[in-house]
Formats: structure tokens, C-alpha cells, sequence
């Protein structure tokens, strides 16, 4: 007998998706809730289990095809093993987490753009019913927004359309409705105080300048278009709205790393044997977090629609990791409370998982500071673009031996060369100098981080 295996409804609120990989083959027998294809929506990927077990007859679908929910993936014959396996609604399917997944994963896990689904009544009653399921693209307006990339917000079609005509990240707007429900006032209200009180120009979507018609390029030679995935596409959203919306300053400094250099070869095996890599990234992890502490207002947010600035008492540090699929940003939760050990072996692995985009969206929330290290790859130095709304992000580049005057004569010292952007809004240059100081400080002399 003849099975379809559909894509199933994965949220409320999306209704189609790309195929990223093909997990099955045409005469492979497969199992029931056996991983078909690898599925990818607006930021989170996960995999789609097949709704039966037997032989898989036919395929449907190509890696980059956008599918639709209810449209068939595969067709499985469940031919002699038919008493073996039996045959399960999509719904029940996908209401069960994934083998490697987390909760969050079987739940609708990404962003959604604002045009899946059409302005009916019904969306409008989902929206009153469950409104953390109402995601839309856009930067978080604050802590508890924790990630860059989503953010579940409760609001009707109608008013993602209004937000989009005027521009409005509805992920900024505060909403008075029940359980945070944003209205039609409260998107007016935000964009009168944006116009009054910040100056910010609201140009487009993301914040960003609306785009120049493009010459016809192939004119000059030969060219390939490829299309954008989802994960750059919100990437380039956010990067544009931060830069259009903080006013950015960096500030730059070197830290004398010989003796932690030391320090680290030396802790480093026993750190290896429990599955971790103690780095210069885990390092800095700590000694952020104890900066964070002594400088409150980087571990802030701001809210300019109620004239506020929030201080957190917890201490998240996200961390920019570079995959195949593009940049990605994890966040090390309570590092305050972790020691060096601790960290090495959760970001080892944090990084590990989000190489292989087992990553779920929770655990890329919650980040108050960011460390971006682009030393294990080179480079003197470079400007990191603070993660909205979060306001400072630290850089590390490639730490070289270079020739120190100390004590009458140049001795040969490992440098490592650190940059902080900051938003200018709420750290003054003063502070940030600071800040990075204390940083460089801490990991030349890491007793400075007990007193
Ligand atoms: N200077 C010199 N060497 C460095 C270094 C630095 N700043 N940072 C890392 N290294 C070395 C490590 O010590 C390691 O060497 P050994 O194998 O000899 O110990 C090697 O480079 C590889 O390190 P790593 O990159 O695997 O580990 P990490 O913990 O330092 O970094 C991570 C982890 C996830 C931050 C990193 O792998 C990564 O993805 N970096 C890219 C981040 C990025 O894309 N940023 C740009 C975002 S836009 O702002």
C-alpha cells in the first residue's frame, strides 16, 4: 500500500518552508518518524519525520524546493512490513520532538514572515489564542528579547501589514493588548516617538535604506543568481537595522597574553579530557562576565519609548559562530555562575551543535553582550556591529608575538588585539575605554578579577 508522507501544519503560522537536504533515498526502508528532509524556515531548521515505515517508492521534492504544508514529500510503500508499522497523523507526527531536538524545535520553531498566511478572522482569533506563536522578523526591543533573530510577538495580519507599510519592527513596539497584544495605537504610538524623540528616519522594513535599482550586470559578463536563504536574509535585516538605528563608536586595545598563553597549553589537556577546549573565546567568556558585573550599563537595554534603561542581573554572553549556513550567534547562559571548565566544555559543544544547525532557538536567545572571534581565522582588527538591542559587542583578533619594551629592553610577548563597538546612546567613550582596559587587565593579570 501506498503512502504519502506530507508535510505536516509545524505552526499556525507557517505554511511552507525550503528543503535543505533529502534524508531518504528511493528503495531505502525507513522507519516510522524516521528524519525525510531537512526543512528550513525563516531561521531554524529541523527535520521533518516521515508519518510511516516501510519502502520509500518515490521522492518529490529537491534540496532549494519551497513546500507547502499538506504537499506530499515522499511515497512510501509499506508493502509486506504493513503489520509491522502503522501509519500516524501528520499532527501526531510533528507534536513529538524530534530524536535530537528540543522541545522548542517541535514546536514552530522559527520566524515567520508576515505574508504566510492570509488576513482572515480566523488568524485574527489564533492571534488572541496563542500569541507567542505569532512570530515576525525583526530585532528584539529588549532583554527578554534575547535574540537577534526571534522573536515570538503577539499581533493580527492587519497590524503586521500597517507595522510593514510604515516601516515598524513590531518586535520594538510595546503592546498594551491583553498578554502583550499589540494594536493599531500602539504601533502609531511607537512611531510618534520615534519621530519626536529619537530623529531615527524609518525607511524601510529593516530598517535599512531603500535599495537603488541595480545596473543589468550580466552586460559586463557572466553572472549567477543565487537566492538568499532565510538565515541571511534575517541576518541582513538585523545588521541593517543596527546599523541604522545605534549610533556605533569602537574602540580599540591589546592585551598581553604570554602568561595566560601559558596558563592555557598547560589546562588545557585535562580540559580536553572532559570534552571542552579551553580557548581564548572561553577565557573571555569569564572574564566578560565579570566585567559585565563591574560595568552595568554593558549588560543594559534601552527603552526609548518609556524614556528607560533596563539593567539585567544576569549575565548571557552570546558568542558569533561561523558556519557553513552563515553567522550565528548562541548564547552561554549565566556564565557568572560557571567556572572556566564549565565553560570551555558548554561552549565547545554550543558551538559544535550550532556548526551542525542542532541549534534550537532558545538556546540562541537571552544575550545581554556578544564576543565575536575571528582570531582562529586572522586579522588585526575589526568593527563587530552591536547586536541591537543589546549595546556593546566585543571583537578579538588574531593574538601575534610582537616586540614589548619592558624594563629597558624588548622582549617578545603575545598580543592579543581586542575591539569593543558600543552604543554611543548610553556608553560614553570615557567608559568604554574603561571597560576594555579592565578586560585587557584581567587577562594579563587574572587576579585583578578577584579584587
Ligand atoms: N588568536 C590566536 N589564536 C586563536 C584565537 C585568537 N584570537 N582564537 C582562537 N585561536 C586559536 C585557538 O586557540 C585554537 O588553536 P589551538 O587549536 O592551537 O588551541 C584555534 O585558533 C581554533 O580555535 P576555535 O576557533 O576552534 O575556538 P575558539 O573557542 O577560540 O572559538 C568560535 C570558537 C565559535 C568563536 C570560533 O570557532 C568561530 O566560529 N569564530 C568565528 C566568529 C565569527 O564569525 N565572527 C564574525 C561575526 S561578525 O561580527
Amino acid at each position: 500500500m501506498n503512502i504519502e508522507v506530507k508535510l505536516p501544519e509545524v505552526s499556525e503560522n507557517v505554511d511552507s518552508g525550503d528543503v535543505v537536504s533529502v534524508l531518504v533515498k528511493v528503495g531505502e526502508v525507513i522507519k516510522l518518524e524516521q528524519p525525510v528532509v531537512e526543512l528550513e524556515t525563516d531561521k531554524a531548521m529541523f527535520e521533518v519525520p516521515s508519518t510511516a515505515a516501510g519502502k520509500v517508492k518515490e521522492i518529490l521534492v529537491k534540496p532549494g524546493d519551497n513546500i507547502k504544508v499538506g504537499s506530499t514529500i515522499i511515497v512510501v510503500d509499506s508493502g509486506e512490513t504493513e503489520s509491522d508499522i502503522s501509519e500516524q497523523k501528520p499532527e501526531e507526527v510533528i507534536a513529538k520532538p524530534l530524536p535530537e531536538a528540543k522541545e522548542e524545535i517541535s514546536e514552530p520553531v522559527t520566524q515567520v514572515l508576515p505574508e504566510s498566511k492570509p488576513e482572515t478572522k480566523e488568524n485574527d482569533k489564533h492571534d488572541i489564542v496563542k500569541p507567542a506563536e505569532e512570530i515576525v522578523s525583526g530585532s528584539p526591543k529588549s532583554s527578554d528579547d534575547r535574540n537577534i533573530y526571534t522573536k515570538p510577538i503577539p499581533a493580527s495580519p492587519r497590524i503586521r501589514r500597517l507595522a510593514r507599510e510604515l516601516g515598524v519592527n513590531l518586535i520594538n513596539v510595546t503592546g498594551t493588548g491583553p498578554a502583550g497584544r499589540i494594536s493599531e495605537n500602539d504601533v502609531k504610538e511607537y512611531v510618534k516617538n520615534l519621530m519626536s524623540g529619537t530623529g531615527i528616519t524609518i525607511s524601510s522594513p529593516a530598517g535599512s535604506i531603500p535599495q537603488q535599482p541595480l545596473p543589468d550586470f550580466s552586460k559586463w559578463g557572466e553572472i549567477e543568481t543565487v537566492s538568499m536563504s532565510k538565515i541571511r536574509k534575517v541576518t541582513a535585516a538585523n545588521m541593517s537595522y543596527a546599523w541604522n538605528s545605534v549610533p556605533m563608536v569602537t574602540q580599540f586595545d591589546k592585551a598581553d597574553i604570554t602568561e595566560l598563553e601559558i596558563f592555557r597549553k598547560k589546562l588545557s589537556p585535562g580540559i580536553e579530557k572532559l570534552g571542552g577546549q579551553l580557548t581564548v573565546t572561553s577565557i573571555l567568556l569569564k572574564v566578560c562576565s565579570v566585567a559585565l558585573k563591574k560595568f552595568p550599563q554593558f549588560n543594559s537595554s534601552i527603552d526609548f519609548s518609556k524614556s528607560e534603561i533596563i539593567l539585567k542581573k544576569y549575565y548571557n554572553i552570546g558568542v558569533a559562530v561561523d558556519t557553513e549556513n552563515g553567522l550565528l550567534v548562541p548564547v552561554v547562559k549565566n556564565v557568572d555562575r560557571k567556572n572556566l571548565t564549565e565553560l570551555s566544555v558548554e561552549l565547545t559543544e554550543l558551538a559544535k551543535q550550532t556548526r551542525e544547525r542542532k541549534i534550537t532557538p532558545a538556546e540562541m536567545e537571552g544575550g545581554n553582550f556578544t564576543i565575536s572571534n575571528l582570531g582562529g581565522i586572522g586579522g588585526t582588527a575589526f568593527t563587530p556591529i552591536v547586536y541591537a538591542p543589546q549595546v556593546a559587542i566585543l571583537g578579538v583578533s588574531r593574538a601575534t608575538t610582537e616586540a614589548k619594551y619592558i624594563d629597558g629592553e624588548f622582549k617578545p610577548r603575545l598580543i592579543l588585539p581586542l575591539t569593543l563597538t558600543y552604543d554611543h546612546r548610553i556608553i560614553d567613550g570615557a567608559d568604554a575605554a574603561r571597560y576594555l582596559r579592565w578586560i585587557c587587565e584581567s587577562l594579563e593579570q587574572p587576579m585583578t578579577m578577584m579584587l
